[in-house]
């Protein structure tokens, strides 16, 4: 019903779409319209560690992913620039690791009672919150708060640049997996979507050995608080659990945890990137995975992406929104759509059904209801935007 819900307004004018016309009588064509999503995954990452988003602009984007039928939001809460959540067992985490964020200055976190309440925003349409603690690698802000993380036991200073990969926690160290386990239980707590997010991606410091161990620890520790573990493609050679999920966004070995029966997320940095700059002109974003236009975004198949990752192993696409370059809700929101509703398309619509030259067009016409829901979108060159 919710979701038949949101097509009859995509039906009817986009100016419903502002508050001041809800006292009028509209009309809507009848029909019938059969319809049901392709994957049960369509999902968005916010990057919120690298650049915080304060509350009301998450929820923003929970109304915009309502809106497209989108599921599954993704909070990125750690990293090494900002600790986003707070952890009561281990307060230097928010009070220092919280603290700044990339280009230095103020940072900020969730408390717990503010992440219940976006869980609880989310759930009310329908979307399930997965937050992502990323461990072993990304973790300054986690040993900048907390000493006994560090091999040597001595704290680093805060990181507010963008280099990736340098940072570990001390795997070997006594501290390390209780320090996991009152993460992971605290905010399973406060989880009630089935999912733990562990990250695992980029790891530097690590022997291959040291990390597998690693993964497959945080793994019985997210199993014991009763949630299924999803990490990055890196953790694919781990002895992963089959209802442990992998999330593909670079060349990985996830066909190997197909093959076992586990389930893949299609994220891949090529066509799903939300941070990728759309062309050269593009002042916001990065370009390492390339330019990605809408079209780039939208004309593939995520079931004939990855050899040996078929329909069936795959549970749906999601686009990570990484924050290195953005910092306000206006620069998030230009970098996610108009390729945020490419992706939903291709998380809902049988491949049969896709057409680029059919989706620009009818696009075309969501840049009035973007404008009347205040969301700043990229008027993209592919599109004939309706003015
Ligand atoms: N890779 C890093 C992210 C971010 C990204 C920027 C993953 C899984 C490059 N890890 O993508 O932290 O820095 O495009």
């Amino acid at each position: 019903l919710f979701y038949g819900v949101q097509t009859l307004r995509q039906l009817l004018p986009h100016s419903i779409e502002n508050p001041a016309t809800y006292a009028r009588k509209l009309n809507v064509p009848t029909g019938y319209i059969f319809d049901r999503p392709r994957f049960q995954w369509r999902g968005l990452m916010l990057d919120v560690s690298r650049h915080f988003l304060p509350p009301a602009d998450v929820k923003r984007f929970i109304d915009a992913m309502a809106f497209y039928k989108l599921n599954r939001l993704h909070l990125h809460l750690s990293d090494d620039q900002g600790w986003r959540i707070e952890i009561k067992s281990r307060p230097n985490l928010t009070a220092v690791g919280g603290s700044t964020k990339v280009g230095g200055g103020a940072g900020g976190f969730y408390t717990q009672d503010e992440y219940r309440d976006l869980v609880a925003y989310a759930a009310q349409r329908f979307i399930t919150i997965i937050p992502e603690i990323d461990m072993p690698a990304h973790t300054n802000a986690a040993l900048a708060s907390i000493p006994e993380l560090n091999c040597d036991g001595v704290a680093p200073p805060l990181y507010t640049g963008i280099a990736v990969g340098f940072s570990a926690l001390c795997v070997d160290s006594a501290s390390v997996l209780p320090f996991v386990q009152d993460v992971v239980r605290e905010i399973a707590a406060l989880t009630p979507g089935d999912y733990f997010h562990i990250g695992g991606d980029e790891v530097m410091k690590l022997t291959h050995a040291q990390y597998i161990s690693f993964i497959e620890s945080v793994q019985q520790v997210v199993n014991a608080n009763g949630k299924r573990m999803i990490g990055w493609g890196e953790i694919s050679p781990a002895a992963l659990t089959p209802n442990t999920i992998v999330q593909n966004w670079k060349k990985d070995s996830s066909f190997v945890h197909a093959a076992r029966g586990g389930k893949v997320i299609m994220s891949p940095s090529a066509k799903a990137y939300l941070d990728m700059k759309y062309d050269s002109a593009t002042i916001l974003g990065l370009r390492w995975a390339g330019l990605v236009e809408v079209k780039t975004s939208y004309d593939w198949d995520p079931a004939a992406f990855i050899p040996g990752v078929a329909e069936s192993s795959i549970l749906g696409v999601e686009g990570p929104l990484w924050s290195e370059t953005l910092v306000k809700r206006e620069d998030y929101e230009l970098m996610a759509f108009p390729r945020l509703i490419a992706l939903a398309e291709t998380g809902w619509s049988r491949q049969t059904s896709r057409d680029w030259n059919d989706f620009r067009v009818r696009l075309a016409a969501h840049a009035k209801r973007m404008a009347a829901m205040g969301i700043n979108f990229y008027r993209s060159p592919q599109i004939d935007w309706q003015h």
